[in-house]
């Protein structure tokens, strides 16, 4: 055992570790607990970079709560369902579950031996009946408070892999996966009614200010997108030929500008502009309505593209001046944004003002902005300004008429006060295989009925494989007959499964209550147990999941709380964003080849040392080069502080009083700051604590009082507790060496010495004229005064002055004194 060898480390402790039961909480109360996560993986392929970096991270926070003495739930699983198993399984002739637990199985190992630091027994995979058994049995509470429903709807529809595809699954109007272009189809579909809690969403962020990364707090609220306004109502006139009067509402942010409404548009793709189109105009609209369906919504708002719109033959009666408006149909309004019309205000908003100036449409400004014309210049005035042309808000301010505006509308009962979001219901339906079913059965005579919860989980077939999960335009279950008809639970008649499967992020809305009892049979989490652990204390993962996995977590958090489940309204309380590993400057790709195989690097280097390379390289947010670090000096360092360990010669439990006193001191600073720096995530600077520690132990050994030194004992103890939390290998085979049963990782984070932080002494340099002349050793308190005449009276200064007359003395205490000839 003379010489540090990872591999033989590495063979030895998780045996140990795993004996010890080291991570598995106690869960007794006895210690107050924690609940650290990192996102759980995704089970495509073996770990890779991006995993080792990621789980680096989260398992530092992890063992150092365990180091204070908390009781910490640190869980893994894996989030099973989804498109890649069920591609891999038609190209395999294979069932997905196949490809889908073996690869979870090489990644469990992987990390095994990458020692995070989780309790193994806790592990989950959503594509295990007994999990998704309680997502439908969630699915059902939520269908139960009518926040799942179904609808016809125009829904983002991918030719290529035949499936319906969510709107952040639709990048630049191509499909994420394959890049085809995504067209608009309109199918029956399911959806959670996200938007009824649009607002605590909202307004339960102020309490993760400073706690969250505010870019993604800001990430958040731009996509719920709260916009304070007015609905107003127009009346339409009818036509002479057919249809009675009726009226139409639009959303405005600008109540204050309806004076200078000079016509009306509706989004040309809702069933609105079909509707209100006269027969002379029906055709035209029609030929419109196809072009509109290839755009996606960016280029449908795009200012760089040319307004396009047509005609619906009527008009909208303003109801503040009675002025008649022609009504029009274009596609940069959205169907699905507000009620999908809107008054247009050209002379003040700028897509307006383009669309008026295409089709020679009149423009009349309503708020003076000192500035000019925006039918002249095209440019819209969008900023304060006083209201003129509009009757009794004539002279008010911008923000004085907005409200004054409202006022006049309530009281004529044409329009009210209305905050709207962007936010849009989730559409969950998938027409895949491998996801969770959708726990719903279809009855001719009894419409939608729910299975009954001790019929939970609707489980997936076993016997569809390889090509009969091929896409083709309807969920491959469907082809499931002997699945699929089923007695109606309600009548006993003829029915049918729903054969939808769930979008995989419900799997992941609730995997982090799950985790507190893994194993519960009565419900989706053991009531008693949840609110000891919840809600999460640090969260863990990539910033790609800012917007849609956090949202929905918080949203199904917040309904499983008004279940009266769970008391936490939010899931996590703190969330960390590592930053991605890459190579060159660049993210790891097969196509530019630069790729760096996670195994490979361990093989080479040692667990221990790519862990410490992960976290060394910078703080944990920010992106790792791995063309710019050195596992290879970690390696060498790790191989320092191992040595320490083994050279120690005095017996464990001697106290450290008579021992060192520079080097105790140096020991308890670096305790004492490390523990401000991990609460902070300044993980990096905390090991390069730790090294100046491991050195300055070193120069004791060698050049100082020697191995047998009690201060050097306390050094090295402190060093394998520290290391603990980055080498958890080394930090195991160092305690051990320093005669301490296992484990490290419940050392305990070594006390404190408050007298011990002040340092004993200081190097003060004096130079002449710019030049270093003497070294002073000097309390780390002296003041300006002292310093000066200790540098003066210095022979060596002395010496060089030669009796010359003196200009000027710099002194910085207690670290410089400059002192200028004359
Ligand atoms: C009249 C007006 C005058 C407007 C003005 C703006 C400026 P945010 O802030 O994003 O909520 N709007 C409403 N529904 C729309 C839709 N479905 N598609 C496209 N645009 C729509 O924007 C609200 C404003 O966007 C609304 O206020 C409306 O134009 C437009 F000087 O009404 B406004
Ligand atoms: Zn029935």
């Amino acid at each position: 055992e003379g010489v540090y060898n990872f591999a033989r480390m590495e063979a030895k402790w998780p045996a140990v570790w795993d004996d010890l039961k080291v991570f598995t909480p106690l869960d007794d109360g006895s210690k107050e607990r924690r609940y650290v996560l990192d996102m759980f993986p995704y089970p495509s392929g073996d770990l890779h970079m991006g995993h080792a970096e990621a789980f680096a991270m989260g398992d530092v926070v992890s063992r150092y709560w365990r180091q204070l003495g908390y009781d910490v739930l640190h869980p893994i699983g894996w989030d099973s369902f989804g498109l890649p198993a069920e591609n891999a399984a038609i190209k395999r002739n294979a069932h997905p579950s196949e490809w889908t637990y073996a690869n979870i199985d090489t990644q469990a190992e992987s990390f095994k031996r990458y020692a995070i630091s989780v309790d193994w027994s806790r592990r989950l995979q959503t594509s295990d009946p007994e999990y998704y058994r309680w997502t439908q049995w969630l699915f059902k509470r939520f269908y139960e408070r009518g926040l799942a429903y179904r609808k016809d709807s125009p829904v983002n529809w991918c030719p290529q892999d035949q499936t319906v595809l969510a709107n952040e699954q639709v990048v630049n109007g191509t499909c994420e996966r394959c890049g085809a272009i995504v067209t608009k189809k309109s199918l029956n579909q399911w959806y959670f009614k996200i938007t009824d809690y649009a607002d605590r969403l909202l307004e339960d962020m102020d309490a993760l200010k400073g706690l969250w990364p505010d870019r993604v707090l800001a990430m958040q609220r731009n996509w719920i997108g709260r916009s304070e306004g007015a609905h107003v109502s127009f009346v339409i006139e009818a036509a002479s030929d057919e249809k009675p009067q009726r009226e139409l509402t639009v959303f405005t942010t600008r109540p204050d500008t309806l004076y200078g409404a000079t016509f009306f548009v509706v989004a040309a793709d809702s069933p609105l502009a079909l509707d209100l189109v006269t027969g002379e105009n029906a055709e035209a609209l029609s030929d419109y309505r196809e072009q509109v369906k290839a755009l996606s919504d960016i280029e449908r708002q795009s200012t760089e593209r040319p307004k396009t719109g047509v005609f619906t033959g009527r008009f909208a009666i303003n109801p503040l001046t009675g002025e008649k408006l022609p009504v029009w149909a274009a596609d940069y309004v959205l169907a699905d944004y507000g009620t999908g019309a809107i008054m247009a205000v050209p002379a003040h908003d700028q897509r307006d003002l383009d669309f008026a100036k295409a089709f020679g449409l009149p423009v009349r400004s309503v708020v003076d902005a000192g500035s000019s014309d925006p039918e002249a210049t095209g440019i819209a005035t969008v900023g304060e300004g006083t209201l003129i042309n509009s009757g009794e808000l004539n002279g008010l301010s911008k923000s004085e008429a907005i409200p004054a505006a409202i006022e006049i509308l309530e009281k004529l009962g044409t329009g009210e006060k209305f905050v709207n979001f962007r936010l849009r219901d989730w559409l969950l339906s998938r027409q895949r295989f491998w996801g969770t079913p959708i726990p719903i059965i279809h009855c001719p005579d009894c419409g939608e009925v729910p299975v009954p919860d001790d019929q939970l989980p609707v489980r997936l077939p076993e016997n569809l494989r390889g090509e009969d999960l091929s896409p083709k335009g309807t969920s491959p279950l469907a082809a499931a007959s002997d699945w699929v008809n089923v007695d109606c639970p309600k009548c006993g008649g003829a029915a049918k499964r729903d054969t939808d499967t769930m979008d995989t992020f419900v799997d992941s809305s609730w995997y982090f209550l799950r985790f507190v009892s893994p194993q519960f049979t009565e419900g989706p989490f053991d009531p008693e147990k949840v609110n000891d652990w919840m809600p999460v204390g640090q969260y863990v993962g990539g910033v790609e999941h800012a917007i849609l996995h956090l949202l929905y977590a918080r949203f199904f958090t917040k309904v499983i709380h008004d279940m009266g489940m769970l008391e936490a309204t939010e899931p996590f309380s703190r969330l960390l964003n590592q930053g991605q590993v890459l190579n060159g400057g660049k993210a790891m790709s097969k196509s530019l080849g630069n790729g760096v195989d996670l195994g490979a690097q361990l093989d080479r280097f040692g667990v221990d040392a790519v862990r410490l390379t992960m976290v060394f390289a910078g703080p944990p947010e920010d992106d790792v080069d791995w063309a710019d670090v050195s596992p290879s000096g970690s390696a060498k360092f790790l191989a320092r502080a191992w040595r320490l360990g083994q050279d120690v010669t005095s017996e464990p439990g001697t106290a450290a009083t008579s021992g060192d006193r520079v080097l105790r001191s140096l020991t308890h600073r670096c305790v004492h700051e490390a523990k401000a720096l991990l609460e902070g995530h300044k993980f990096n600077v905390t090991v390069a604590k730790i090294m100046e520690l491991v050195n300055a132990t070193r120069k004791v050994i060698d050049t100082g009082a020697g191995a047998g030194d009690p201060a050097v004992r306390e050094a090295t103890e402190a060093v394998a507790v520290l290391l603990s939390l980055f080498a958890p290998y080394t930090a195991e085979d160092m305690w051990q060496a320093l005669g301490h049963p296992a484990s490290v990782a419940n050392a305990g984070f070594p006390a404190v010495d408050e007298s011990l932080l002040v340092q004993a002494s200081i190097t003060a340099i004096v130079q002449v004229a710019g030049k270093v002349r003497d070294r002073l050793e000097v309390s780390p308190n002296i003041t300006e005064d002292q310093l000066r005449e200790l540098a003066l009276g210095s022979a060596a200064v002395q010496k060089v002055l030669d009796g010359r007359e003196i200009r000027t003395v710099v002194v910085r205490a207690p670290k410089l004194v400059n002192i200028v000839p004359a």
